[in-house]
């Protein structure tokens, strides 16, 4: 006799691990919702297709954020609208996968429309799954693009007033009327004989991608039992009465076998050929012999932090600037707040042989503090047995970790008996050199008129004294 054997698709990992312990072997959706469905449609396609292992999901932000604890596939989770970007650049980097953007309709249709309408008109090699629910789901019911007219949510209790809110968008329709898309159809989920259809459709966007044609966009209504404050039953019979006649089903564009093939260039990651082809000449102006550096600081993650208008960023980038000249490989990241001079700014810097992965400096073998409120937030960040230097002329309050070495530097009192407060940053390039023995203060020196290019004689005289003074100080009082 036959043997029946159930099993998930292999498109979907067999045990979803939310959490350590609470491994679970169904997923989050609520009852009655339609994303759970078209997942299922997905995965049991990509196994027939025996794409699994050749796809990259790309998750939203919405209810389907956590599609990468069920689908055996790459994944990448994008922000708010941005799946489309993301899959571009999954696509462009990797042509021979299947790349999915798996969005709702506040994520695709509000936050990311230009990102869709975009992606959509360049003809990306990806497949886009866009489920209609007529309301942002996740967030507890809101109204969205797609929202029908009169249709009560949580933002519009009286109805959505078309004169007030515009009118529910037809994606389909739109994304239909630009040259590039390949294949774009509507279905619907509200009952068997409609998920078959919509299956079909779920497989023909895949084979589609597979053989590599161009942009596909399957809309996909989608019931939201708990959002609309319905039973799911009762859900399935609104998709067919309210939904459907606004948005009709069907096939908007399939362009078949006339279907563009885009081929374009695979980009290039060999940083000396990008160089190359941008005319910019790998070598390096100045290469300085490295000096002693102890263990500790060969790898360094710096978060520089102060008010605006403290030289925060100068000195991030003078760190940067300086190491690039020692061979070491280093990023710069700014983060400023949200007034310029006076308001407060901090910056990421990494100085270290291999590759950086994060610029951000999370959690920072070193941090610079230039002020009180700048201690007080990033002390904490500091790693076990890390480094602090901290701005003694301002901050008058005692570092509170005792697990990390701590470098008391009047900063801005020497500056200004240098006669130029702001020649601050090159006094905390001489207390790093001084502690750290990445940089000899002479090689700064020699490098000051690059780091300060059109700036008079004058300037960089005082910076070359502010440089001497910094690493003066941690030399004697340490
Ligand atoms: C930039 C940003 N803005 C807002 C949010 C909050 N947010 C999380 S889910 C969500 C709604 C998503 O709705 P939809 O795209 O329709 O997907 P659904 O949950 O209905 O599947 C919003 C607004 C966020 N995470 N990020």
């Amino acid at each position: 006799m036959k043997k029946t054997v159930l099993r998930k698709p292999k498109g979907f990992i067999d045990v979803y691990k939310h959490k350590p312990g609470a491994e679970k072997d169904r997923t989050h959706y609520c009852p009655g919702c339609g994303h759970g469905i078209l997942h299922k449609l997905i995965a049991e396609a990509m196994e027939d297709l025996d794409i699994v292992d050749d796809t990259i999901l790309i998750s939203p932000v919405g209810c389907s954020v956590f599609a990468y604890y069920y689908f055996d596939t790459g994944n990448f989770q994008a922000a708010h609208g941005r799946a489309p970007a993301v899959a571009t650049a999954t696509s462009r980097a990797n042509p021979d996968k299947v790349v999915i953007s798996y969005q709702g309709d506040g994520d695709l249709a509000a936050i990311g429309g230009n990102n869709i309408i975009q992606a959509a008109n360049r003809g990306e090699n990806i497949v886009v799954f866009f489920v209609n629910n007529a309301i942002y789901g996740m967030t507890g019911g809101q109204m969205a693009p797609t929202t029908l007219e009169g249709q009560i949510t949580t933002t519009t209790p009286y109805g959505r007033n078309v004169d007030t809110d515009g009118y529910p968008m037809k994606m389909c329709e739109v994304i239909s009327q630009l040259t590039a898309p390949t294949y774009v159809e509507r279905v619907s989920l509200h009952d068997a004989p409609h998920i078959r259809k919509a299956r079909a459709a779920v497989r023909k966007a895949l084979l589609n991608a597979k053989e590599r044609k161009g942009f596909q966009f399957v809309e996909v209504l989608s019931t939201c039992p708990s959002g609309w404050k319905m039973d799911p039953v009762k859900s399935m019979e609104w998709v067919k009465e309210r939904m459907m006649p606004l948005y009709p089903l069907g096939v908007y564009r399939d362009l078949g076998e006339e279907a563009r093939i885009t081929t374009r260039p695979v980009p290039v990651m060999d940083p000396a050929a990008v160089w190359e082809k941008l005319g910019i000449s790998a070598e390096k102006d100045v290469d300085f012999p490295r000096g002693e550096v102890a263990d500790e600081y060969r790898k360094m993650s710096i978060r520089v932090a102060g008010f605006g208008g403290q030289g925060i960023m100068v000195t991030g980038q003078a760190l940067a600037g300086v190491a690039l000249e020692y061979g070491y490989n280093v990023s710069w990241l700014p983060s400023y707040g949200p007034e310029m001079r006076g308001g407060t700014a901090n910056c990421s810097v990494n100085i270290q042989d291999g590759t950086i992965g994060a610029a951000e400096a999370v959690k920072p073998g070193m941090l610079l503090a230039m002020n009180r409120p700048s201690l007080e937030k990033f002390e904490k960040t500091i790693v076990p047995g890390g480094t602090l230097i901290y701005n003694s002329t301002l901050i008058d309050i005692e570092p509170a970790r005792k697990d990390i070495k701590v470098f008391a530097v009047p900063i801005t009192g020497m500056a200004d008996e240098l006669g130029n407060t702001r020649v601050q940053s090159l006094v905390n390039i001489g207390a790093y050199a001084a502690i750290t023995g990445m940089f000899k203060v002479e090689d700064v020196i020699t490098l000051l008129p690059k780091l300060f290019k059109g700036k008079n004689q004058a300037i960089i005289d005082l910076n070359a004294k502010a440089v001497k003074a910094g690493f003066d100080y941690v030399k004697e009082n340490f």
